[in-house]
């Protein structure tokens, strides 16, 4: 049918074209409409839509989508171009849009949004995208025509844009009506793709798969939630097992999720849900697969950002004796939840959110013993928050100790062991030298690296074991009937592409699972079924794609990829941030993917992704620290906000700079003031750096004081660490090589399904509905979505360097340093002070900045 449609759209376009070539703009009507290519130089622009409202001596008059009157002279009339008539009120199908570019795309998704039409489709039988070396897309057809081998279509890519409203369209009606229908035939909903999926795995007894891409905020975990919700409708009777894949989401999402400055509810984990049916179709069963939780916010929260929800529905929830138990007060008394500057976000009701967790964790089989676990082990770690350190110097080495209080007891009691041992671990280091142990101190900054390490240590095992025991209660292992084979639909809902103002380690997993996507995609879609044509005979253009194998092979599949030198550096007792970018840019520097820093001190890398190009800082953060030799903090003016957060985390002030620092944080706080030295952590040891974070090992001394514990279920979380010993505990597979395998795995899962692609698109970037509607319409998150075979850049690139335009001032003049910054997050001051060295400003008070 579509060829047939294409065509008839075809001949009339040709029509249309030849009338307007041959009369020029003298066609032109009040009511025409039309395409403005108003090359205004955006960075995204594309022709917008316009109604023509008069035509006056020769001068026509033009209202865009956007509001805006122009008058457009015959001169100009290379700007102006007649509109097919499928892209006037818009098309269910985008492959039957006769404008088929990225304007025409783009239009089509806001006047259909418009109309509060969120979903729309884009069957790619014959319609295909290809991204030549400009940076606009080029579209081109690809008509089978030929015997398709009884298909009728190959597949449909379901283009859904985030409402940010509820709308009624996910009704018990709405799930009949959509049950057993072919695509197509009724308008295109996320419905209508689990129903596909559904269908399609009964007749086909072939497993399906759906997969949900988009940028964060887009509404790909809703879409998964709404998929979930029409299997379990049309697949049974209301059963438990039913009951229980559904109350999985809210305990995932509370302990995986949190608010972010893109997304108020943000996945900061990748999913894949697993759904199990028998052989009459019902539902019997579900696995889960948790892939990369972002530990570091369990410490550390960008400006406007949150921890994970379930720490302020704990804390917002728990009945005042249960609070007592475990010596917790509110959220902002708390300094890991209050990094960001934000314990509440507007819309969650983190008190019912409580009672729903909880309920959830019954239905689940979660024992009040096991949540009274959980609820310590979140707790201790939130009184470890709040250890404070005070500098001390032994033997002349930096040294520090924890300042008494009654958090670091209440830890220990709450994880059972010795406080005075939990003091120890989180200050020094056992190292054994030829057989003998030698207990070293650690310096401020590596003590609260090792107590952060082990804090994510645990929040990280318990995300794991909590998704364990969602898979105890919802797995069940294939029945011994030989002749059914079990069927199973693939939800899978991942972290999208990434590219922050700077981007580390695990921007790098990520965009790397994404190009494992893509290329999955484009196989899918082109490769594959150009390879099937050939063999069945068909006679078919030549298309051209993007395929990023080429990306793919240098992250992650030929010999000396990224990856593995990042894991061979990773494992090498000398390595550092520096030696292994030597190793990438030695290996790859010729490489048309790899982006090697321009002179010797950029500390970052760059990749040429699939959706753009993303710089990686291999270095640990970049610090704001002041000390003053009264130790009186000097940080104020725009810096307040930061500065209690500073005070609370130790005497001295540190702020970091980087990455989270955010556009909002900047507008907030610039300008800032204060005497402040930007210090660069060129060597870091902290376990901010590349390395490090993909080394993701906790000291023997952490471990050690786990197996003292008195506590079960700590050692239980500990379990396969406590197993290991020193020695293999070096050797185990670090982060990036798990990440790889566990994709390895999930590819393999996904190529033997029928999958189906549905692409989440922001509308804007404010979380808002309707109303507001980006005026280049999300062209990024289209791109980003791949509807449009990407080229993604993301917004702003604020960089430290930015932020710290014009120099930073100190309360009282002592010193004026001009920061001026070689890379995003580079610096200089009036005199360069090398790592190591103490700066004091002569004749100025006493302002000294300690470089580390
Ligand atoms: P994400 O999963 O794609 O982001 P979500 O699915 O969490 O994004 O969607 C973000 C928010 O958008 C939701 O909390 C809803 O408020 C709203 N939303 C999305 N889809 C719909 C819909 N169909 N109807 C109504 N509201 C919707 V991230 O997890 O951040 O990448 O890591
Ligand atoms: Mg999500």
């Amino acid at each position: 049918d579509y060829v047939e449609l294409y065509e008839q759209d075809q001949a009339k376009w040709a029509l249309i074209r030849n009338v307007n070539t041959a009369t020029k703009q003298s066609t032109l009507l009040p009511g025409d409409y039309v395409w403005l290519d108003l090359k205004t130089g955006r960075e995204f622009e594309v022709p917008i839509g316009a109604v023509v409202k008069l035509c006056d001596s020769g001068q026509i008059q033009v209202l865009d989508d956007e509001g805006n009157e122009h008058w457009i002279s015959p001169q100009n009339a290379t700007n102006i171009k007649p509109m097919h008539p499928t892209s006037i009120h818009g098309v269910e199908d985008m492959i039957r849009l006769g404008d088929l570019n990225e304007a025409g795309i783009l239009r089509n998704l806001l006047i259909r949004y418009r109309e509060k039409l969120i979903y729309s489709l884009a069957s790619y039988f014959s319609v295909y995208v290809t991204l030549p070396s400009s940076f606009l897309t080029s579209y081109f057809l690809f008509p089978v025509k030929t015997n398709c081998g009884g298909r009728t279509y190959t597949g449909s890519i379901l283009v859904a844009v985030n409402p940010y409203q509820l709308l009624p369209i996910y009704t018990a009606d709405q799930i009949r009506l959509y049950t057993n229908k072919k695509i197509g035939e009724l308008p295109p909903h996320i419905f209508a793709i689990a129903d596909n999926c559904y269908f399609n795995m009964q007749r086909n007894n072939r497993d399906q798969c759906c997969i949900i891409s988009g940028e964060s905020g887009a509404g790909k975990t809703e879409s998964t939630k709404l998929i979930l919700q029409f299997l379990a409708a049309i697949s049974g009777q209301h059963s438990w097992i039913e009951q229980q894949v559904l109350e999985a989401n809210p305990i995932l999402e509370a302990f995986g999720n949190a608010k972010t400055i893109r997304n108020d509810n943000s996945s900061r984990f990748g999913k894949y849900i697993d759904i199990h049916f028998n052989k009459r179709g019902a539902i019997e069963g579900a696995k889960i697969e948790q892939y990369l939780l972002e530990k570091s916010r369990v410490c550390r929260q960008a400006f406007d950002e949150r921890n994970y929800h379930i720490f302020y529905c704990m804390l917002r929830g728990m009945t005042p004796e249960e609070k007592k138990r475990l010596g917790l007060s509110k959220a902002t008394d708390y300094t890991y939840l209050t990094t960001g500057k934000c314990t509440v976000c507007d819309g969650r009701d983190d008190l019912k959110e409580y009672s729903n967790i909880r309920s959830a964790m019954k239905v689940l089989m979660f024992t009040d013993k096991e949540n009274g676990e959980i609820s310590k082990l979140l707790a201790a770690i939130l009184h470890m928050g709040n250890l404070r350190y005070e500098a001390r110097t032994y033997d002349n080495l930096d040294a520090c100790e924890v300042v008494r209080c009654p958090h670091l007891t209440t830890a220990a009691t709450l994880l059972e062991v010795d406080s005075k041992d939990l003091m120890n671990c989180i200050t020094s280091r056992t190292l054994i030298t030829r057989g003998e142990t030698v207990s070293t101190p650690l310096s401020i900054e590596q003590a609260l690296d090792v107590r952060d390490a082990f804090v994510k240590g645990i929040y990280g095992r318990l995300f794991v074991w909590i998704v364990e025991k969602i898979n105890a209660a919802i797995y069940k292992p294939p029945s011994s009937q030989p002749k059914y084979i079990r069927r199973s639909i693939g939800l899978l809902d991942i972290f999208g592409f990434e590219n922050f103002t700077v981007n580390s380690f695990e921007q790098l997993c990520i965009n790397f699972a994404n190009e494992n996507l893509q290329q999955f995609f484009v196989r899918h879609v082109f490769k594959l079924e150009q390879e099937e044509y050939n063999l069945e005979n068909i006679n078919w253009q030549h298309i051209e794609f993007t395929d990023n194998q080429d990306a793919l092979d240098m992250i992650a599949i030929k010999p000396m990829n990224i990856i593995s030198l990042i894991d061979e550096e990773s494992k090498f007792p000398k390595g550092t941030d520096t030696t292994m970018l030597n190793k990438l840019n030695f290996q790859h520097k010729l490489h048309a993917n790899y982006i090697p820093p321009k002179n010797n001190y950029e500390t970052q890398f760059g990749i040429q992704h699939f959706a753009g190009v993303v710089f990686y800082e291999t270095r640990g953060q970049c610090h704001v620290m002041l000390t003053r030799r009264d130790q009186r903090v000097l940080l104020g003016g725009g810096l307040a906000g930061w500065k209690e957060w500073a005070d609370t985390r130790m005497n001295r002030v540190s702020v970091i700079v980087s990455p989270d620092v955010t556009d909002a944080a900047a507008q907030s706080h610039s300008p800032l003031q204060g005497a402040a030295i930007l210090v660069n952590s060129r060597s870091s040891p902290s376990s901010q750096c590349f390395l490090e974070k993909n080394r993701d090992t906790l000291y023997g001394d952490i471990i050690q004081l786990v197996h003292s514990s008195k506590n079960k279920f700590i050692k239980q979380i500990f379990q396969a660490d406590v197993a290991m010993g020193a020695e293999t505990r070096k050797r185990s597979p670090t982060l990036s090589s798990q990440f790889k395998r566990s994709l390895e795995l999930l590819m393999r899962t996904l190529s033997v399904c029928q999958p189906f692609f549905v692409r989440c698109i922001k509308p804007n970037e404010y979380k808002k509905s309707m109303s507001d509607c980006d005026d280049i319409f999300c062209v990024a998150a289209a791109r980003c979505s791949y509807v449009i075979c990407v080229i993604y850049v993301s917004g702003s690139r604020t960089t430290a360097e930015e932020l710290f335009k014009g120099g930073i001032r100190s309360d009282d003049d002592a010193a004026e340093i001009d920061v001026r910054g070689t890379g995003p997050i580079g610096w200089t001051t009036s005199k360069d002070p090398a790592p190591g060295e103490d700066v004091a400003y002569e004749g100025r008070s006493s302002v000294s900045g300690l470089v580390w």
